[in-house]
């Protein structure tokens, strides 16, 4: 299987329930974010497109699930983030359950990107995240997005920290400082995202049996 092309990345769709998923075919890695973590600028970095997942200045708006066609049955999907919005509970409720079931019954999704604030780490959401993966033995990589804003002495002790804080989840996750403004982590992220999109049905399998 061919690297995917970031920059060929092309909407497919908005769905706001699980009916309305295309086949569960192929590999899907999905983005989440708590609000304002940075979720669509990362989005924009990756795929090169300055408007592909709308960067907005009024945390969580992004409510639906947005898809994105790669190539070859190979797809992105834009999940909503929540826990700084000031969001009324029931439209929270609905998001939870909503994340919580594709979650649970989407067998093509390879992977999770986790992109946080690393100022913020692991807050609330986050936690939320990093166990309902564990229970989906679903690997998670996260993004310690806005290292610009740190010194990079503050960002690799940050790294570390956090590191050390998700030692205890069984789970597979590995970690990394990212800037969606200044690019910094572009290759580590893409380099991720290759080796999960060139899992075979095979190799998925396998691990269902080991896992
Ligand atoms: N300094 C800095 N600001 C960022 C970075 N990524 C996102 N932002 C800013 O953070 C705010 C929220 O970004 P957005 O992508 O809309 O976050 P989302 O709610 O997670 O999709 C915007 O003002 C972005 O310009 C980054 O890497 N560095
Ligand atoms: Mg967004």
């Amino acid at each position: 299987m061919t690297k995917p092309n970031y920059q060929n990345a092309k909407f497919m769709l908005s769905i706001a329930n699980l009916d309305q998923l295309p086949l569960d075919q192929g590999i899907e890695i999905a983005f989440v974010g708590r609000s304002n973590a940075g979720k669509s600028s990362v989005l924009n970095k990756l795929t090169q497109h300055t408007q592909l997942a709308r960067v907005s200045k009024t945390p969580g708006r992004t409510q639906l699930i947005n898809l994105f066609d790669l190539t070859h049955n190979r797809r992105i999907a834009d999940l909503p983030g929540y826990g700084y919005a000031k969001v009324p509970a029931d439209i929270k409720k609905q998001w939870q359950k909503l994340l919580d079931a594709y979650l649970r019954s989407r067998d093509c999704l390879q992977g999770l990107i986790l992109v946080m604030d690393i100022r913020h780490p692991l807050k609330e959401f986050d936690k939320d995240m990093l166990n309902w993966c564990t229970e989906c033995h679903l690997p998670i990589h996260i993004l310690l997005n806005k290292a610009d804003k740190l010194t990079p002495g503050a960002a690799k002790k940050t790294l570390l920290e956090t590191s050390k804080a998700i030692a205890t989840y069984p789970n597979t996750i590995t970690l990394q400082t990212f800037s969606a403004v200044k690019g910094t982590g572009l290759d580590e992220l893409k380099r991720k995202l290759d080796e999960w999109y060139s899992i075979t049905a095979f190799q998925v399998h396998a691990q269902v049996q080991k896992g």
